[in-house]
């Protein structure tokens, strides 16, 4: 899978060349490239801001350095991917439909993504319209509340979808055990020793007993759900039924 981040932050991605996406970037599953929005700009102060038609607060990403860096990235999967599907574009914003798992799970899938993160109070409105006309664009938010920029929210999607490209966690069934995969918060988990400070490991989980282990896991995480994610788990209910 290819990842192409946008961003005038561009040392801020350096931490993905260590951890486990580190080691699949090495192995050439994930093949990352971090564009400065900056080397698109012409003039001495390498502008990318400006203050906003209309006026109001803050300042605007200017529409034309997003679209050299854009055009740049297109043109070059064009060529590449010789008349495929255009890439995925993402502009993380508070404005975006939230990212959930199953959001994860989609994008896990795509080939080649190109992440647009912007800064100050927006980018020029006419570069979604324009990138929407090239290839499927999106706006994606992270949840209810707001970042300065989207470089932390991009990082936070890279490691949500990231893990899930084949071959990039060790065992896939630990993927399907956790959080949200199916739905519900997961079980609490144990180590040894069987007793630490005066507190057990719950007994079932001693007993060797499997369906027993995998029924207590089970009553432990709708009980979690149904007391720290109520919404959750009305909608896993609806789902699934009492049984
Ligand atoms: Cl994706 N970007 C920004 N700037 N703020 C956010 C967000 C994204 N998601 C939640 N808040």
């Amino acid at each position: 899978m290819r990842v192409d981040i946008v961003t005038i932050f561009p040392s801020f991605f350096d931490v993905l060349d260590i951890s486990l996406l580190g080691k699949a970037r090495a192995q050439g599953l994930f093949d990352l490239h971090v564009h400065d929005l900056r080397d698109a700009t012409h003039d001495r102060h390498r502008t990318v801001d400006d203050t906003p038609y209309g006026g109001g607060a803050g300042m605007v990403m200017k529409p034309e350095p997003w679209g050299e860096t854009l055009d740049a990235i297109l043109d070059e999967a064009a060529a590449a991917e010789g008349g495929g599907d255009p890439p995925l574009i993402v502009f993380p914003s508070p404005a975006g439909e939230v990212f959930t798992q199953a959001t994860a799970r989609r994008f896990a899938r795509e080939p080649h993504i190109v992440f647009g993160c912007g800064r100050y109070e927006g980018i020029d409105q006419r570069v979604f319209d324009w990138a929407a006309e090239r290839a499927r664009v999106e706006l994606v938010s992270l949840g209810d509340y707001v970042l300065n920029g989207g470089e932390v929210a991009v990082m936070a999607m890279i490691e949500a979808f990231g893990r899930l490209v084949p071959g990039v966690v060790g065992n896939p069934e630990s993927l399907v055990e956790e959080s949200h995969e199916q739905g519900l918060l997961e079980y609490p988990s144990y180590t040894k020793p069987a007793r630490w400070r005066d507190r057990e490991v719950p007994p079932v989980l001693l007993s060797g007993h499997h369906a027993k282990v995998a029924e207590w896991r089970r009553e432990q995480q709708l009980e979690r759900t149904r007391r720290v994610r109520p919404d959750l788990y009305d909608a896993w209910l609806a789902e699934h039924g009492e049984g």
